[in-house]
């Protein structure tokens, strides 16, 4: 398997890169199994935009991640399941395994009425049967649609809405802690409003009861029993979709990000190989839910198209206590580790017993995503975990470009605490200021834009390719841009600032705020409101919501429940407001927009320098909402 071993080799493959792309790419694209080669690298246009990899090549990922390794990898383990619960049993898959479960449940999609080109909502628990979904979709070149576990009915119904998904795989319900969820629950009250869904498949996972409509709804464990394993991958053209991922944006409905089979394939299994260094037989760990890009990348498809070992846990890092996640990496002898920051802080604010029992002597390299890690968080993530031993590579990207970007190489690169350093080969980064003039050279700070494609960057928005187009391609023509803010040191050394735009990542999910508005607006009582982040230790970012009510409600903290509960019910309870505050009007222009950089500096506790509030509509509305901020 080859990759990149010096930061020699860096260099001039970072120089080829750009200077013959389409060589480049090419080369990493030889070694996968294809139908048909492809007769043209790339053909694309930022302005339309329109971007094409590999041009006529045919082929199936999933022979990509199963079939190809059954020859030297069958009896290897592909997948190792750790459950909730400590104490249940851990389950893995070989690839041989994993590869009969793929065709079996694929030969069952393909019974309940699906075909090729057809989408599927996929709304599981983390376990192993939510990969096999995803891979059995694949199969036989159905477009999956994964929805977080975390997101509730509207969410869950508008997604499903927007794709026009005819079957959804779901489960009873999901473990989280000591808690459990009821999935179908969720399912039952989404589907009231999408009749496009013909079919239901549910695993039994917690044994909860739950209602069975007949007709529609089939258990996964009856339909499995006399599934045949043996399925002919579909053969799909390069540029087929691969799935659908929402994501939240500047309106309140999500965008469906649209991501396509070969170059997705050759950019995440590319990534893997080289920021992790993975090498045979490393137990490979992202944390990261398969309901989020992260989770696709770097859980299901880059490991498995490098031909690894991941490890999928489906519980939460504080259950039974808050060294669940260093237990794990002891009991599995987990090598390479991949989390988000907002989870490094809130157990290093637990403290050091925690951490204290555990070896974690097998460890080679850790990384992080989401969100910028500050340095006291990195700091105490190489001396505690990875013992000053182990590199951290902190990886920039998003949904969008469909695997890493910015980021160190393990080991081969420097890394540089706060920075994602430098751009992966294959990927030209550019720093606009706000006019759109490039700023060149070094120590300046800009918008982060690229100006070339790479195989895995986003081709279009479900349905909706002008979203596409308005949110990445039109702000500075010619190039694409990703939302953030982003400074290029003294040394050429890429730090992500944050977002410029008004989504905010709590806790490492990406959340709009006006998507959290509408849910607070479902509140019978809530007039309207308007959600602003302010920063918060342990989360990254906190939501703060202004709300105005119909009528004064004396019970301000029964309403600050019931709002809670609203937006639990409508979104899920990863968008729960952490702080409420009822007011008499927000901040608007005379043209009615509300001005939100004064609503955040408000909640960030920074009254004093509110800036100019003479476009104002009612200048003395800001003052009211100073007196009640907390
Ligand atoms: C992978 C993922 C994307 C946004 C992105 C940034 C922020 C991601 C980092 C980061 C600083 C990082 N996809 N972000 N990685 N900020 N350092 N290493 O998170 O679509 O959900 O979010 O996340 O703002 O634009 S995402």
């Amino acid at each position: 398997m080859n990759r990149i071993t010096s930061f020699e080799q860096y260099q001039q493959e970072y120089k080829r890169s750009v200077e013959t792309p389409e060589a480049f790419w090419a080369e990493q694209a030889e070694q996968f199994t294809w139908h048909k080669k492809w007769d043209n690298v790339l053909e694309w246009n930022f302005d339309e935009p329109s971007i094409k990899w590999f041009i006529g090549g045919q082929l199936n990922i999933t022979e990509n991640c199963l079939d190809r390794h059954l020859e030297k990898r069958g009896n290897q383990t592909a997948l190792i399941w750790e459950p909730n619960n400590p104490e249940d049993e851990v389950r893995k898959f070989t690839y041989k395994e994993l590869h009969s479960e793929v065709c079996r449940f694929a030969n069952v999609l393909k019974k309940n009425g699906a075909k090729k080109g057809d989408r599927i909502c996929i709304y599981m628990p983390m376990i192993p049967e939510l990969t096999i979904a995803v891979l059995a979709c694949a199969r036989i070149g159905a477009i999956h649609s994964v929805v977080f576990g975390g997101f509730s009915f509207k969410s869950l119904s508008d997604r499903i809405h927007d794709a026009d998904c005819n079957v959804v795989i779901t489960s009873d319900g999901a473990y989280r802690g000591a808690k459990e969820i009821p999935l179908k629950n969720v399912i039952d009250e989404a589907l009231l409003t999408c009749p496009s869904v013909k079919k239901v498949i549910v695993y039994k996972h917690i044994n909860t009861e739950v209602k069975m409509e007949s007709g529609r709804d089939v258990w996964w464990q009856d339909e499995i029993k006399n599934s045949s394993a043996d399925c002919p991958a579909e053969i799909m053209d390069a540029e087929d979709m691969l799935f659908i991922l929402y994501t939240s944006g500047s309106t309140g409905k999500p965008k469906g990000v649209v991501h396509t089979i070969a170059g997705y394939m050759t950019f995440v299994d590319y990534t893997f190989r080289n920021v992790f260094q993975y090498n045979d037989g490393d137990i490979f760990w992202c944390t990261a839910d398969v309901g989020w890009i992260t989770g696709h990348s770097y859980l299901v498809y880059g490991p498995l198209l490098a031909g690894g070992t991941t490890l999928m846990f489906e519980g939460i890092p504080t259950y039974p206590d808050a060294g669940r996640f260093w237990q794990v990496i002891d009991k599995h002898q987990v090598a390479i580790f991949y989390t988000a920051p907002t989870a490094i802080r809130s157990l290093e604010a637990l403290g050091l017993d925690f951490v204290k029992p555990y070896k974690l002597d097998s460890l080679k390299v850790l990384g992080t995503v989401g969100e910028p890690i500050n340095e006291f968080a990195w700091n105490w993530y190489n001396e505690n975990i990875g013992k000053k031993k182990c590199p951290i590579v902190d990886t920039w990207w998003q949904t969008e470009t469909g695997g890493i970007m910015i980021s160190p190489l393990a080991g081969i690169t420097k890394t540089k605490p706060g920075f994602a350093t430098l751009p992966l080969p294959g990927v030209q980064p550019i720093l606009l200021d706000e006019q759109g003039k490039e700023l060149q050279g070094n120590n300046v700070e800009g918008r982060l834009c690229f100006k070339f494609p790479w195989p895995g960057i986003i081709r279009t928005t479900y349905q909706n390719h002008k979203r596409c187009k308005e949110t990445y391609f039109e702000t500075f023509k010619g190039y694409y841009f990703t939302g953030d803010a982003c400074k290029r040191d003294e040394e050429g050394y890429y730090h992500i600032s944050g977002r410029v735009d008004d989504v905010i990542k709590v806790s490492g999910h990406l959340l709009g705020t006006s998507e959290i508005e509408n849910a607070i607006d479902q509140h019978p009582d809530i007039v309207e409101s308007a959600v602003v982040g302010f920063p918060h230790e342990i989360k990254g970012w906190g939501i703060y919501a202004f709300v105005i009510c119909e009528h004064e409600r004396k019970d301000a903290d029964a309403l600050k429940k019931e709002i809670i509960e609203t937006v639990t019910k409508n979104m899920g309870a990863i968008a729960k407001p952490d702080k409420i505050q009822v007011v008499q009007g927000l901040p608007k222009t005379r043209s009615g927009k509300i001005m939100r950089r004064i609503l955040r500096k408000i909640a960030e506790g920074d009254l004093s320098n509110l800036g100019d509030t003479s476009t104002l509509l009612d200048p003395s509305i800001v003052e009211e909402i100073k007196k009640g901020a907390h």
